[in-house]
């Protein structure tokens, strides 16, 4: 992978996280003007991606995404990463889509552009949104995006669109609906009313509620646990979760199956199994 720039002052981190988990490393030749990247965790195998831009509570435009994007695939490609964590600088994770950009749009313009079309590509490794604070909107939409959810318990969801006099954009109505049931996804889209990070656990929305400054530290922990497996078996994994959303019961038990089978033809899936009958530790190659 191309180097990735650290722009995030690590005495800040340090300040959130403690400092044996995390230890940034200085990366050259790529910058980001909107997030921060940086690899953590105590063998540097988790990226953490802050989303940088906390005096508009990091409002969510083409740039924002854009680097997000780029962060995540630069972090795919890297051989050393496991996992990515993403978290926002400040009281918010991201207040939504930048209401000052899209304030001039027009339908011709939305349509023209493919405005959002091309936002949600979080690359190959599973990421884990780190919500902080407020998660509106795109904000909400983006956590929902990732493949976990932790929430600090200052966090607050919502898609409060409609008191602006449009709907989600970015897959909130759809993935809302399928993570806490159509009651409280019609209750949130429809009313813009946010939840606390408590009902948000109790809805199937986050995973974890944390403490305010121990959120960033347990999302590490666990993306360490997940990129100290085999990442092959890990992709595979996520491939066989994700595709519960898309397809019916009966297909996606069949898609798993086959994936399972296919995992019988990995160094790592014989590794595992060797390890286990040697009472050793399994050392995965990622084949
Ligand atoms: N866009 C642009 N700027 C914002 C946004 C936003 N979404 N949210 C906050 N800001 C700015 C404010 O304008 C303010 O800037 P300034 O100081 O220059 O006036 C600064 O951030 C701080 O905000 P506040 O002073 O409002 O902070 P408060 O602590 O008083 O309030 C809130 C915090 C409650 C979060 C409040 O800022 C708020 O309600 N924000 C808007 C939330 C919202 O409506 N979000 C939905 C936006 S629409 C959307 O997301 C559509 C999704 C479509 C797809 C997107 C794909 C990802």
């Amino acid at each position: 992978m191309a180097s990735i720039a650290c722009r995030f002052g690590h005495k800040l981190l340090c300040g959130t996280v403690q400092r044996p988990i995390l230890s940034s490393r200085m990366m050259s030749d790529k910058t980001y003007n909107l997030v921060t990247v940086e690899k953590v965790g105590e063998k540097k195998n988790v990226g953490l991606i802050t989303l940088n831009s906390p005096r508009t509570l990091n409002a969510l435009n083409d740039a924002m995404i854009g680097d997000v994007r780029s962060a995540a695939e630069d972090l795919s490609e890297d051989k050393d990463i496991g996992c990515v964590v993403l978290t926002g600088k400040g009281k918010a994770f991201a207040a939504g889509a930048d209401i000052k950009q899209m304030q001039p749009m027009t339908f011709q313009s939305c349509t023209m552009s493919g405005f959002i079309s091309n936002w949600g590509q979080m690359g190959k490794r599973p990421v884990i949104a780190a919500v902080n604070g407020y998660a509106l909107g795109g904000g909400c939409e983006l956590a929902m995006m990732c493949d976990i959810i932790y929430a600090s318990d200052k966090a607050q969801f919502g898609q409060p669109e409609i008191l602006l006099g449009t709907i989600p954009g970015a897959g909130g109505t759809q993935r809302l609906t399928r993570a806490v049931g159509k009651s409280l996804a019609m209750e949130l889209v429809l009313t813009g009313d946010r939840i606390n990070a408590e009902t948000a656990l109790a809805a199937g929305l986050v995973s974890k509620v944390v403490e305010g400054d121990k959120l960033i530290e347990e999302a590490i922990k666990t993306a360490e646990k997940i990129a100290n497996n085999s990442k092959l078996t890990v992709a595979i994994a996520k491939e066989a979760v994700d595709s519960a959303f898309e397809t019916t019961l009966a297909q996606g038990c069949l898609f798993e199956r086959k994936l399972f089978y296919s995992t019988f033809a990995t160094d790592d899936r014989r590794e595992g199994m060797g390890a286990f009958v040697e009472k050793r530790k399994a050392n995965f190659t990622d084949n």
